[in-house]
């Protein structure tokens, strides 16, 4: 059995306003033509088909053309489930039509018989538990329970269920899981939202079940493996780059090969770069010599300019410069030396909270406070101590 495993496509996204819809529409080729040059059997998705629950007709029209032609062009399967993106209902609506295309969706899953998934259907070798993202909404309320208390339930909930699934498999499969879920370990991007839950760890390597063959994650953006456990925990990450900083490393698709018996070989595939993303950084001189160097035709680029004191305009020549060469600048970022260190004052010196202030104020605004403004300081100052 041949299963390729990808995650977090976003299809919808918009970087800086600009729509990514061409190159949403080049991976799915890239990716159709991968799965049928290697005659791959399961096509495994694990959540954030969409960037919004609510996906514009021209990003849900693109995902329905690629089942399609799935369906129409290969002989995969294809099992989909719902990360903390989509609308689990609205991705699941169509899910008793599509599995006449062998194509499965999961939106939702509270018990192991909505997940499990054996193939090929006629004579099984493989059981997939397709479990979706578990909004932590669905947990029951608990009174006067502390954030803690709320992630270990979770954490708890989402241990039982994977070894509930396990436990449902018929035996003498492989077993492969699905989740969309945060590990410990997971090197975690500025491009994931809601990441951790309760700002607690989702769920932890000992908590996966043994005798698995692989774990086909979803959420975090960045390819990589989870250590720790004796089959892999991979993260198979997004196949765009949702941020500048993740161009700096190859987007994957993971193709497994499970044999009837014995370990899953893993091979890493990497995506094609169908639209590239450069930094630019230096000062206002190095930047404007490096936009008239001929490499920036078709690219998306985010300069990161050092300067001395802020310069009005700045911005606008340097996209008009960059523009003028084919690059498209989506942001500038300016980085002005960092302020003088502020004076320390002496303790002794901070007898009352009205010269502090004065203080403060002298600092900030050079300049010495008004007698109004005194008085409200005083008389917010009265408040705040009846308050204690
Ligand atoms: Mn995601």
């Amino acid at each position: 059995m041949r299963i390729l495993h990808t995650s977090d496509w976003h299809i919808g996204h918009r970087f800086h306003e600009r729509s990514r819809i061409e190159e949403h529409r080049q991976f799915l080729d890239w990716l159709l033509t991968t799965l049928q040059e290697n005659a791959v059997d399961v096509l495994l998705v694990a959540g954030d088909i969409f960037d919004t629950a609510l996906p514009s007709s021209e990003a849900t029209d693109l995902y329905y053309q690629f089942l399609f032609r799935l369906y129409r062009e290969t002989h995969a399967h294809a099992v989909i489930t719902a990360g903390n993106h989509d609308s689990p209902m609205r991705l699941a609506a169509p899910q008793e039509f599509l599995r006449m295309g062998r194509i499965h969706v999961v939106g939702l899953a509270s018990e192991p018989t909505e997940c499990v998934l054996t193939f090929p259907p006629e004579n099984p070798s493989v059981a997939i538990a397709a479990v979706p993202y578990l909004s932590e909404s669905e947990l029951s309320h608990i009174s006067f329970e502390t954030e803690p208390e709320r992630a270990g339930r979770y954490r708890e909930r989402l241990k039982v269920f994977y070894h509930q699934c396990v436990e449902y498999m018929p035996p003498g499969l492989s077993k492969i899981l699905m989740g969309h879920l945060f590990v410990q370990g997971g090197k975690v991007g500025d491009s994931e939202r809601n990441i951790q839950i309760g700002g607690a760890t989702a769920m932890q390597v000992s908590d996966f079940p043994d005798d698995v063959a692989y774990a086909a994650l979803g959420h975090l953006h960045r390819p990589h493996a989870i250590s720790g456990a004796s089959y892999p925990i991979q993260y198979a990450g997004s196949p765009l780059p949702l941020r500048f900083n993740e161009a700096s490393y190859r987007k994957m698709v993971y193709m497994l090969d499970v044999p009837a018996a014995g370990d899953v070989q893993v091979e890493e595939i990497e995506i094609p770069i169908f639209k590239e993303l450069c930094i630019v950084t230096g000062n206002a001189d190095e930047v404007f010599s490096r936009a008239m160097l001929p490499e920036w035709a078709g690219k998306y680029i985010q300069v990161q300019l050092k300067l001395d004191r802020p310069k009005i305009g700045i911005n606008d020549s340097i996209r008009e410069v960059f523009r003028q060469h084919g690059g498209d600048v989506l942001s500038v970022e300016i980085e002005l030396p960092a302020q003088t260190e502020r004076q320390e004052i002496p303790i002794e010196d901070m007898q009352q909270p009205t010269e502090i202030f004065e203080q403060f104020y002298k600092e900030k605004f050079s300049d010495i406070p008004d007698e109004l403004l005194m008085k409200t300081f005083d008389e917010l100052l009265q408040l705040v101590e009846e308050q204690v």
